[in-house]
């Protein structure tokens, strides 16, 4: 199924003089303020959320999954998923590959497909949390920081070709996330098995060319119990200084302790320059992958309040971040999923742009914690929505991408198309 402009535009035109009076009435407010309107929704426009090819199947628990039929069950239906998605919200124009699971056999015709779809190929990823049918060596114990060099060298081996499959489709970064771990307290030497890590990461590194960038995730458990290696931002931070200047740390919102002061994680890494990329969902308790601003949207803001602020920093070193969606959930049909994550990642992100900077820097300087306070939730409490809605019509996608996903049937049509049994390769 494709989504025809014309007919997105007939949805629009429903719903337009609702979003008018709403328009209006923000604009009106903003640029009183002396902030330019249209500015903010050319930024919106162009901050592209690249969708992970692995989110487009329901997710599953270890307890059970239910699909809801219609998944994709191809790379090229992966890519028309994210081509769909596109078209209704025209902010989620990259997939990025696990590998693995989706691996590109005719290149030419891959990168065409994407094409077709206005879409670019973000990060690579690499999956040596799992065994495959046709591999030597076993990850039960680990992969880069195993004890025996052999499933070590598998497992550079492995980010190597992911590297090279990415360097095919136009791909300029890979992300390593590693599971490695204990499970019981005495049964790892912390010390070796981070060693261990670090040298073959340095294998990877080398291997990457020289305009690629490796992001490195932390995990504080899960899905092994007692300890992981690169437990937190500290430890990847620590690896990656010592990989080289093109290795990064990468935040997944998921994978942090209750409580943690993760606008702070971001604060520091971008004053260090080693902020990479970035992986959105929300949790209650965990790495639970709930849609991006479903439990803590004040959370959002904040930390979109810092990356704000890095990337307005004219001293900083830090590069435009990597931004992907990392989350897949067993209960809501993934695509509608997809949306409402992107539209909340746009929501706390022109909601960031809209703190006055300069006086809230002044509000720090004196001392003054309810002014301070008060800038920033005069900004969180702006109701952006038709800022958003905006920017999406102006580049001819939907007002209201859910309601159009709705009323244009996709997911019918999927399951039309592809069956109600069909599954997608991924958790
Ligand atoms: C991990 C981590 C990785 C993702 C896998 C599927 O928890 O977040 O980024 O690739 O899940
Ligand atoms: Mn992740
Ligand atoms: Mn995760």
């Amino acid at each position: 199924m494709r989504i025809d402009k014309n007919q997105i535009n007939s949805l629009n035109k429903k719903a337009l003089p609702d979003h008018r009076e709403s328009f209006e009435y923000i604009s009106q407010r903003l640029e009183g303020k002396g902030i330019s309107v249209q500015k903010l929704v050319q930024k919106i426009q162009s901050f592209q959320i690249a969708i992970p090819s692995w989110a487009l199947g329901t997710g599953g628990t270890r307890f059970g999954r239910f699909p809801g039929g219609g998944e994709p069950r191809t790379l090229e239906e992966k890519i028309d998923d994210v081509g769909l998605l596109h078209a209704l919200n025209a902010g989620s124009g990259a997939i990025s590959l696990h590998i693995p699971w989706d691996i590109p056999k005719d290149i030419a015709q891959i990168k065409a497909h994407a094409a077709s779809h206005k879409l670019l190929f973000d990060a690579v990823n690499s999956n040596t949390f799992q065994d495959q049918a046709d591999q030597e060596h076993s990850y039960k114990f680990g992969s880069l920081c195993h004890t025996d060099a052999q499933v070590r060298k598998q497992a550079v081996n492995h980010n190597l070709e992911v590297i090279r499959h990415g360097e095919a489709l136009g791909s300029k970064s890979l992300t390593v996330w590693l599971a490695d771990g204990s499970s019981f307290p005495g049964q790892m030497n912390f010390r070796k098995a981070l060693q261990r890590t670090l040298d073959s990461l340095k294998e990877i590194y080398a291997g990457m060319p020289d305009d690629w960038k490796m992001f490195i995730e932390y995990k504080p458990y899960e899905p092994y119990f007692y300890h992981t290696v690169i437990q937190d931002w500290g430890t990847s931070h620590l690896l990656a200084s010592q990989l080289g200047e093109r290795a990064y740390t990468l935040v997944d919102l998921g994978h942090h302790l209750p409580n943690t002061n993760i606008e702070q994680i971001v604060a520091t890494l971008m004053m260090q320059g080693k902020l990479g990329g970035f992986h959105f969902n929300d949790s209650k308790f965990g790495d639970d992958d709930l849609t991006v601003g479903a439990m803590k949207p004040y959370q959002l803001f904040l930390i979109f309040n810092e990356l704000v602020e890095g990337m307005q920093d004219k001293e900083s070193r830090n590069p435009y971040p990597a931004w992907m969606i990392d989350a897949s959930h067993n209960l809501k049909d993934p695509m509608e999923d997809l949306l409402q994550s992107v539209e909340a990642i746009q929501l706390a992100y022109a909601q960031a742009l809209l703190v006055d900077r300069q006086a809230l820097e002044d509000a720090r300087e004196a001392n003054d914690p309810v002014l301070a306070q008060e800038i920033l939730q005069d900004a969180f409490r702006t109701d952006v929505r038709p800022l958003i809605a905006e920017a999406r019509m102006q580049a001819d996608a939907a007002l209201d991408p859910v309601a159009a996903f709705r009323k244009l049937n996709v997911r019918e049509n999927l399951v039309r198309e592809r069956g109600k049994k069909s599954m997608a390769t991924g958790l």
